[in-house]
């Protein structure tokens, strides 16, 4: 297996999202990124609550180190819905995610990254919000939200299960519905007390996904929003093995979050870093923009992520699109490259300084 190789002086490893083989983005560009070492992936057509085939994860692997590139992370296994709403048989489902976590154990990959959002994963109204430069980038209106009809089949957004019909969505949502976010909570340390000590004896960091947007949305819980709910779950199960994705762009939807501080109190339980900078244009409005501007300042996030020491795979995250690229929307190849090069010369000048 190659050798990981880190940012000049800084403790951070580059890695960029690969969604596999179907990916416009291939292997063979990414590995152009001059920054770039690491891999972030999944297997993607493994139903959720499977098992995820050791073979097949060491296929995946196989394809990014013949790229020479390593497969750092695995973004995301998903969780069954069992297990959010703490049906009985969740066990099950439990069982069979700790014999996925064992599988990328065995080939040495070590962060898993995972969210417990309920029904959907990230949200957005808008996939090409066009910008003043003339590039394009995902935004979110709460009002043009709220104005989503659930039971259009037309609704095709990111985050947006295509896995249910609108009645089985509508079904889902009433249960979830009907938890608290403290029943909500309690399930996440149900699933966490037993993920834990599995993810610990094999050494597999886990880092739960923060909330995206970093708010309630259809009137079900979320529970990874601010600070305050990652020290809760932090404390809940302390085993350093439980930990965060600190991801610049959902906390720093809401005004409320203080970046440079949630970084230096949960620096040793920060697994994975997502950078995005997002301009924020009303309390529950904003959309994305390129990496060095808006109201994350990158700079200052870095150098808190220096100061602290973070020592976990760093990926840029979405970029808007720019220069004609067509794909998937957040992740073409362009402005997240720029982004990546952006962030490695932050951190470079940082620790050099
Ligand atoms: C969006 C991503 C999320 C993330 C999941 C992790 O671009 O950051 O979809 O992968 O929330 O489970």
């Amino acid at each position: 297996m190659a050798v990981l190789a880190r940012l000049a002086g800084c403790d951070m490893r580059m890695t960029m999202r690969w969604y596999g083989t179907d990916d416009p983005v291939s292997l063979e560009y990414i590995r152009q990124v001059p920054v770039v070492q690491g891999i972030v992936t999944a297997l993607y057509d493994v139903p959720v609550g499977q098992v995820w085939p050791q073979a097949r994860l060491r296929g995946l692997q196989t394809l990014v180190e013949a790229e020479g590139l390593t497969l750092d992370v695995i973004e995301s296994i998903a969780i069954h819905d069992a297990i959010k709403l703490g049906l009985p048989e969740r066990d099950r489902y439990i069982d069979a995610y700790c014999q996925s976590i064992r599988h990328m154990a065995a080939l040495g990959i070590g962060v898993l990254c995972y969210n417990f959002m309920p029904v959907f994963d990230w949200m957005r109204t808008n996939l090409a919000m066009p910008l003043d430069d003339g590039s394009t980038a995902l935004s979110f209106h709460q009002a043009d939200f709220d104005r989503f009809d659930l039971d259009s089949e037309t609704i095709g957004l990111p985050g947006w299960s295509m896995v249910y019909t609108p009645a089985e969505l509508r079904d889902l949502l009433e249960q979830y519905q009907a938890l608290s976010a403290d029943d909500l909570f309690a399930n996440l340390v149900y699933f966490l007390e037993a993920v834990t000590p599995i993810a610990r004896e094999v050494g597999v960091k886990l880092a739960i996904h923060p909330d995206d947007p970093p708010w309630s949305i259809f009137g079900i819980p979320r529970i990874v929003s601010t600070a305050a709910d990652v020290a809760r779950l932090l404390a809940a199960v302390p085993d350093a093995h439980n930990g965060i994705t600190f991801c610049s762009g959902s906390f720093g939807a809401r005004a409320d979050n203080d970046l440079t501080d949630i970084i230096a109190q949960f620096s040793d339980r920060i697994h994975f870093v997502h950078l995005r900078s997002v301009k924020r244009t009303d309390e529950r409005d904003f959309h994305e923009v390129a990496h060095n501007h808006g109201d994350v300042i990158m700079r200052d996030v870095v150098a808190a992520l220096v100061a602290n020491q973070v020592d976990a795979p760093v990926r840029p995250d979405h970029g808007r699109m720019i220069w004609g690229e067509t794909g998937r929307a957040g992740y073409g190849l362009y402005d997240r490259a720029l982004g990546a090069m952006y962030l490695a010369g932050l951190c470079d000048a940082l620790q050099r300084k």
